[in-house]
Parts: C-alpha cells; structure tokens; sequence
C-alpha cells in the first residue's frame, strides 16, 4: 500500500480566496428594521443568563415586523430560540441528575467540535489524539452526548469535542443541541469516511446554513467586540476596505441600536450590512477542517475524495488518514493552528522578563487587545507600547493602541501609573 499519500493528501487552505457564499450573505438584508426593535436587540446582547436570552429574543421577535424582507432574520431567531431552550432544558434535567450533557465549558486556546456523519470515527480520533475516553462503536449513533479532550500543539493547547451526528434534514431537539455545541465552538473538525464523502459533506454544509453557521470564510468579515468595562467609545479598526459606509457610519448604525461601546474589526471588503448582520449574530462563520478517515480501506480512493473535497470546499484543509494504521495525522495541531487563524503574543513587563505562556489572539489582533487581556487599567493607563518581533521594523518599536500584532511578537506595555 502506498502510505506516502497520506503525507501529499494534506492541503491548506488559500485564505485570500473570493467565495460564493459571501454573495449569499450579502443578499439577506435586514436592515430598516423598526427602532423598537434595533431598542430590543441590545437587550438580547446582554442578557446574561439562556433564560434572559430567549425572554429578549421572543421580544425582539415580536417587534420584527413580518415581510418577505425580515423572513431570514425571523426563521434564524427562531432557529435560535430552540436551540436555547434545549439548553435551558438541559440544564434542568442535570439538576435532577439526568441527561446527556451538550454544554462544554471552553479548555485551552480553542475549541474545536469534532463532527460528521455516523460511524465514522469522529470517538476514534477523539481518542487518539486526546486519550479521552469516549465509546467506539461499530454501531451508529453510539456517542450520545459530547466528550472533551486535551490536543497539545508546541505551546498551545486546544480542547477536541467529540459529538454525536447531526441527522440530515429533521428538525428535532437532538439536532438543535447539537447545532449549538457548533454554534458556540471556535472551529469544527468534519470527519467522513469512504461512503459517499462529497454528498455528505454537502449535506451538512446546507444544514448548517440554515442555522446561519458558515464554513467558508466571507471575503469580508466583521468582528464587534462590546466593551464591558469602561467608556471606550466606539473604536473602528480596518484591516481591509468598507465598500459603501464611512467610519462614521459604522458609528450611527451602532449608536441606532444603542451601542455606545465598543471595538468594531473590519478584515477584507465590508458594506455597511455586513456590519449590521455582525451585529444581529445571524451569520458566524466557523472554520473547519475536513478528515477522510479509513483511508487505510482504500487510500486510492481516499485522495481521490480527498481532492475533490479541497476543490468544492473553497481549499478548506482537507486531511486523508487512517486511524486503524494511526497515519495521516501529524500535522493536524499545525493546521488547527493556521486555521484558526491565532497568533501568539509573549508580554513582558519593562525591565522584566518575557512571560512563559503565549497569551493566545486572534490574527489581526492589536496592542489593544493585549492591553484588555491583561487589565482594564492598562487601556485606561496606556501610554505606548514596545514592540520586538515580525510586526515591526526593528526591536523595541514604540506603538500605539491600534497597532496589528503577528504570531510571536513580544509586547511590552508603558501606562502613565
Ligand atoms: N477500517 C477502519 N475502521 C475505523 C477507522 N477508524 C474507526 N474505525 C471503525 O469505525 C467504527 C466507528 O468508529 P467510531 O469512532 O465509533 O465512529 P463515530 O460514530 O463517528 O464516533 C468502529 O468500528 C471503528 O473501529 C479507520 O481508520 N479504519
Ligand atoms: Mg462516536
């Protein structure tokens, strides 16, 4: 058998690349909603508890006025809406000692849900790369409520989720809790085997549109981080291009929901209504990474799916691997990596030494960030920052707040205090 096509089977992805489903997003306008509404929406922002969230979604809902227009926008909060109260149901049941358990806490830089059709080996790669125990079966739908497990990649960490399949095409209570494990994820792993991978693939591509969960990444991409400690105003950072909207803009549309608050990042080409879309959360857009496993049946055929795959999925990562013969995965931290698209960040205190542990950002991430994760004081306080390291010039640079950070940058912090 040729296992050398295990190691050519594996490409990454061309993140510059220009996409259909981008159009989609742009098509499904909701803007001119009533300002009742956009009033309502912060509430849902806000709401701490799943129980204050479906109470201000319903309101939110009821003030959306029914037209052709809004009917994305009302199948979604719709959408949503069930998917919270499996939660809260959820959580009932575990106070009375049953259930399976779909909430999972956060671990480590990311994590990553392991998903796909049944039978697979999603709990067989689970276990492999984590040690996690989670039940292999030769039966389908054997795994009935998500498991965890630790991936070490250098110096990061990152949790795998093993979950239970989504069924195609049904809407039940199974699959919303299922579709909000997704939704709540940082990326997902697809694993298919040798029956069928395209037509699968497809399947649940679809399925998860129409919850408003996106695998390919739109050509312009809006990230609204609301502050919640102190008066920050509202920050615009463009790492791209707004197409039809002025920065100011950007900071009615804000203010016309209330938000007065708040760090808005722009990567790639962006309208004005990929700003309120971000906005209202109707779209996310997870990155995935595609595993064709039991490659060890017919590795032919294998990188031939493979192919195919990297082609109709918009060069998303597509990995050919076998568990049974523990090949094809050596990369897999690597890519998990890349296409979570993280940096890593050292601080260091002046005339101190370099911290131990990265903190982990987002790429495109700036000072600002850094000086967040480490205390609201230090935005308060900011004075410059120095920087050593890809995204200057020459060590020890002096920077501003907006200044984009690269993977292993060292950043030292200067406040007034
Ligand atoms: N031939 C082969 N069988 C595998 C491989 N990985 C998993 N299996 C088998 O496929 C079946 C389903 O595995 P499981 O991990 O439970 O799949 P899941 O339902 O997707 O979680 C089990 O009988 C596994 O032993 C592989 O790489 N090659
Ligand atoms: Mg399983």
């Amino acid at each position: 058998m040729d296992t050398h096509g295990f190691y050519t089977a594996i490409y990454l992805a061309n993140i510059n690349q220009v996409n259909i489903i981008h159009y989609l997003w742009r098509t499904t306008m909701v803007t001119n909603l009533p300002a009742e509404a956009r009033a309502k929406w912060i509430k849902v922002m806000e709401a701490k508890t799943p129980e204050e969230k479906i109470k201000a979604l319903e309101e939110f809902l009821s003030a959306v006025p029914k037209h052709k227009g809004t009917a994305n926008l009302r199948l979604w909060a719709s959408k949503r809406l069930a998917e919270l109260r499996e939660l809260v149901e959820e959580r009932r049941r575990r106070r009375a000692g049953r259930g399976p358990r779909f909430f999972i806490e956060k671990e480590g830089a990311a994590q990553v849900v392991v998903i796909g059709p049944p039978n697979t080996g999603k709990s067989s790669i689970v276990k492999l790369l984590t040690g996690a125990k989670t039940k292999i079966a030769s039966y389908p739908m054997s795994t009935n409520e998500p498991v965890p497990g630790m991936l070490r990649y250098k110096d990061v960490l990152f949790q795998l989720v093993d979950s239970p399949p989504l069924i195609i095409g049904r809407s039940s209570s199974w699959n919303s809790r299922v579709i909000g494990l997704i939704r709540n994820t940082d990326a997902v792993i697809i694993v298919l085997d040798l029956d069928d991978p395209v037509h699968r693939y497809l399947e649940l591509k679809n399925e998860l549109e129409s919850s408003g969960i996106l695998l390919y990444k739109p050509r312009g991409r809006v990230v609204i981080e609301r502050s919640r400690s102190g008066k920050v105003g509202i920050r615009v950072t463009i790492m791209g291009k707004l197409i039809d909207c002025t920065i100011d803009d950007i900071r009615k549309l804000l203010e016309s929901y209330r938000i007065y608050n708040a760090h808005v990042k722009v990567y790639g080409e962006v309208t004005i209504n990929d700003v309120e879309q971000a906005l209202l959360e109707t779209k996310v857009y997870k990155p995935s990474i595609i595993i064709i496993n039991k490659a060890d049946l017919n590795i032919r055929r294998a990188v031939e799916y493979g192919k195919t795959l990297w082609k109709i999925s918009e060069n998303t990562p597509v990995i050919v691997a076998s568990v049974k013969l523990g090949k094809g995965f050596e990369k897999i931290g690597e890519i998990i990596f890349k296409t979570l698209d993280l940096i890593r960040v050292y601080t260091k205190e002046p005339n101190g030494e370099i911290a131990e542990k990265p903190l982990i950002l987002r790429k495109g991430a700036t000072v600002f960030d850094v000086a967040k994760s480490i205390h609201k004081d230090f935005v308060k306080a900011f004075q410059y920052a120095k920087i050593w390291g890809k995204s200057v010039k020459y060590p020890g640079e002096r920077v501003g707040m907006d200044h984009v950070l690269e993977d292993g940058d060292i950043v030292e912090i200067h406040t007034k205090i």
